[in-house]
């Protein structure tokens, strides 16, 4: 059925009199139906007996599915041509698709590209996740901070579509009952496979609407899937956490262990050989009762063969079975639940946690390895690390830095478990949708190959010294910072330069990551320009970042960018020459817009601590290039484009690590021995400033960057001021810039998520 027959049938319109939100609704129900047609063949085709990965996630940060869709089922171009021969834009279509909100940061977009790559690759696995009804909160700045609002994101006409299926789910003084819902991931020339997402049907959408998003954390059948990451400050919001985190993989046990009876049945097998049909990939901490939960069951109800399992028999079931990734090193994101907030909420895994602790305890003395430690509180690693087969760190520092330090006590006991997965990106999403103009240019050099051989990117090198395909890769550089320059304008009301270099950072805010570091540039620079040194090119500094809502460093931080940024743009002596924007709610959508028209990606985090970063490739691909520091898959990408074509600076990760531990950094020495550094720092409190702020939030960033500084901003900052004014001249002679743009898009196949999931297949899954 094409889409004029559609919008006849739904509107009785031609596609040029319908509105664009039901020509979107049109495309919605044509790519369900061409969807539905794939998965009927595919299920025809298929011996439903073989081995599934499960990917159980709190987060799955998909982005509009709509162009991402019509792309993977090779329908973009004509749909495209006939909406443009009908008076209507694909891309105006798409700006009536409400993006999802299920996900926050880098960890939940891993999710979304994996789900891309895992159907593109034709490997059978789903997704098992929660309906977050308002998600995470839209990002709303007033009097320059930031403000949280509920995210109405479920439309009735949507991606979701709900099912028959139900399990009961029972915590300690409730039971609810579950419904999935299903999002179709339609992989590129590939299978049908499934993002599975529960709820329940009593959750009430409307909250108080007076205080932000404040709401009853006790009322679970009201909330349980209202929120992705409630704010854990208190009591209340951790056992909401942990609620959720229960209901998602009771359901995600229920689900596995019926699709898997099925097959076992089928293959004259009982669930003792669970592995044989089904692998669950445990991302980061949030899913580990599934562990305890299959347990649980496997012990209680009978085995098709009428046999019920041993507690030692089940873990062993399990633990062949279970494969656990770590994506942070950061202490406090580690999880420990209180024993008694589990005996609360999840009774039923408490003496199951017991028993695989005291089972630990038997094996081994080393207390740091323990599941419950000596304050009651449980590891939620350890359990995934004793009672998984495989632990991976997600790039090759960070895997490092797991088994040289952080996990060191378990790679002794299991050396054979620990493996690295470096990340990787869905190139459909970050290069064939969201840089159109790029993708059709590298066809036309190498041909169409690097769409599913992400590695044929590399072609491109011999074209480093062609001075024609420089100026090309330019120009569309070029014509991507016009398009952003004009969506800003429209969208954001702010006006940015096209002419100037767009110096890029955007991220989850966090002090790791440094946005503060970038932010005391910006008083360096607004210093030079008032004395004269007027850069060549002007510069726009351009921040997306939401900070979590109790995090209140973080929000400070956000308060000293729009600040500077309003009082940047006040002063004529300065506007000319520095900008400073902050984008109000970044989310994927904005990220489409933003990577490919930026020229300097800022990658700054305190090496060690950012396990990957995922955006530093989408960056690379899309011809930026890297300001970074040696910090997770930064490195990687210097080895691969060389020296010459990354900004590297800071301190390394052994020398902070070094640091750490012998507990020698001090911020107030290097602020008060050197004084442009106080200068910098001293801004934040300066009258001049605080004419657009608020004392409290400026002077409570301020005394904590001199007094602790726990990222040691101060430590790297004079080099990365040196390195980014390199990287600002270095501009200037366009096409040597344009040479080092090319070489990063060359070089950056390796980074496809293809290529991680091939890995995860092979090492791990054996699909
Ligand atoms: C890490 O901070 C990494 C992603 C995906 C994040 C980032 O460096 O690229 O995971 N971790 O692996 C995270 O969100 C809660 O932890």
């Amino acid at each position: 059925m094409s889409i004029a027959e559609i919008c006849n049938k739904m509107y009785g319109k031609t596609i040029r009199e319908c509105s664009n939100e039901q020509v979107y609704t049109a495309l919605l129900a044509l790519v369900k139906k061409v969807t539905e047609e794939r998965k009927e063949a595919q299920e025809r085709q298929e011996k439903e007996n073989g081995k599934k990965v499960y990917y159980i996630s709190a987060e799955f940060l998909i982005g509009k599915l709509l162009s991402n869709n019509l792309i993977n089922l090779g329908l973009y171009e004509q749909i495209s041509q006939e909406l443009e021969e009908n008076g209507k834009n694909i891309a105006q279509i798409e700006e009536a698709e409400p993006e999802p909100s299920l996900g926050n940061g880098g960890l939940g977009r891993l999710a979304a590209c994996f789900l891309d790559s895992i159907a593109t690759l034709n490997l059978n696995g789903d997704g098992i996740g929660i309906n977050y009804h308002l998600g995470l909160f839209r990002q709303v700045f007033a009097q320059n901070k930031q403000t949280e609002q509920p995210d109405y994101w479920i439309q009735k006409e949507s991606w979701l579509t709900k099912t028959e299926v139900q399990y009961p789910v029972q915590f300690g003084k409730l039971s609810v009952m579950s419904r999935m819902y299903d999002i179709d991931v339609t992989g590129y020339e590939g299978r049908v496979n499934k993002l599975h997402l529960f709820d329940i049907d009593t959750v009430d959408e409307k909250i108080p609407m007076h205080d932000g998003i404040d709401f009853d954390k006790n009322a679970i059948e009201k909330n349980l899937t209202l929120f992705l990451y409630p704010d854990d400050s208190d009591r209340a919001g951790q056992l909401l956490r942990i609620y959720q985190q229960y209901f998602m993989v009771s359901n995600a046990a229920q689900l596995i262990l019926s699709e898997c009876r099925r097959k076992c049945e089928k293959a004259g097998k009982t669930l003792k050989n669970l592995n044989e049909f089904a692998v669950i990939q445990i991302n980061d901490t949030h899913p580990t009762m599934v562990i305890p939960e299959l347990i649980r069951i496997l012990t209680t109800q009978k085995d098709i063969d009428g046999s019920v399992m041993t507690m030692q028999e089940a873990a062993e079931v399990v633990t062949k079975t279970c494969a656990y990734t770590n994506h942070t090193i950061l202490a406090e994101a580690l999880e420990t639940w209180p024993l008694d907030y589990l005996e609360e909420v999840v009774p039923q895994l408490v003496p199951i946690i017991r028993y695989l602790d005291e089972n630990v305890r038997a094996r081994y003395t080393d207390s740091s390895v323990y599941i419950i430690d000596e304050n009651d509180r449980v590891h939620m690693a350890h359990i995934d690390i004793h009672y998984g087969f495989s632990v991976n760190g997600v790039a090759k520092l960070h895997t490092e830095i797991l088994m040289q330090e952080e996990l060191k006590s378990f790679y002794r006991i299991y050396p054979e478990k620990f493996n690295n997965k470096t990340n990787g990106i869905t190139f459909r999403r970050w290069l064939l949708h969201c840089n159109q103009a790029l993708a059709a240019y590298i066809e036309e050099l190498i041909g169409a190959d690097f769409k599913k051989e992400a590695g044929e990117l590399s072609q491109l090198i011999k074209y480093a010294d062609d001075e024609n395909v420089i100026a090309r890769m330019l120009e569309i550089k070029a014509e991507n910072k016009k398009r952003l320059a004009a969506y800003m304008q429209e969208k954001c009301g702010v006006k940015i330069n096209p002419q100037s270099v767009f110096d890029i950072q955007v991220k989850r805010l966090h002090e790791y990551k440094r946005q503060q570091m970038n932010a005391l540039y910006v008083i360096y620079k607004y210093f030079e320009i008032k004395a004269g040194n007027i850069p060549d090119t002007p510069v726009t500094v351009i921040f997306g970042a939401k900070a979590a809502k109790a995090y209140t460093i973080a929000k400070d931080i956000i308060h000293l960018i729009l600040c500077l940024g309003e009082l940047i743009a006040n002063d004529p002596d300065v506007s000319p020459y520095l900008k400073v924007v902050m984008v109000e709610n970044y989310n994927v959508t904005m990220a489409e817009k933003l990577i490919p028209a930026c020229d300097i990606s800022e990658q700054i985090s305190l090496a060690s601590k950012e396990a990957s970063g995922t955006g530093n490739m989408k960056f690379m691909l899309n011809g930026a290039l890297t300001l970074g520091t040696f910090d997770g898959a930064n490195v990687e990408i210097a080895q691969l484009v060389g020296k010459d074509n990354i900004y590297t600076f800071g301190a390394s990760s052994d020398e902070v690590i070094a640091h750490y531990k012998n507990a020698d950094y001090c911020a107030k020495d290097l602020y008060e021995k050197d004084e442009m550094i106080k200068k910098c720092v001293d801004f934040i409190v300066s009258d001049e400033l605080k004419q657009y702020g608020d004392e409290e939030n400026l002077s409570r960033l301020y005394h904590e960057i001199i007094s602790k500084d726990w990222f040691m901003t101060l430590l790297d900052f004079k080099e990365y001021i040196k390195v980014k004014e390199q990287a600002l001249a270095d501009y200037k002679d366009r096409a040597a810039w344009g040479r080092k743009m090319l070489i990063n898009t060359a070089m950056a196949g390796f980074f496809s998520s293809d290529r991680t999931i091939r890995q995860y297949n092979t090492d791990i899954w054996k699909l």
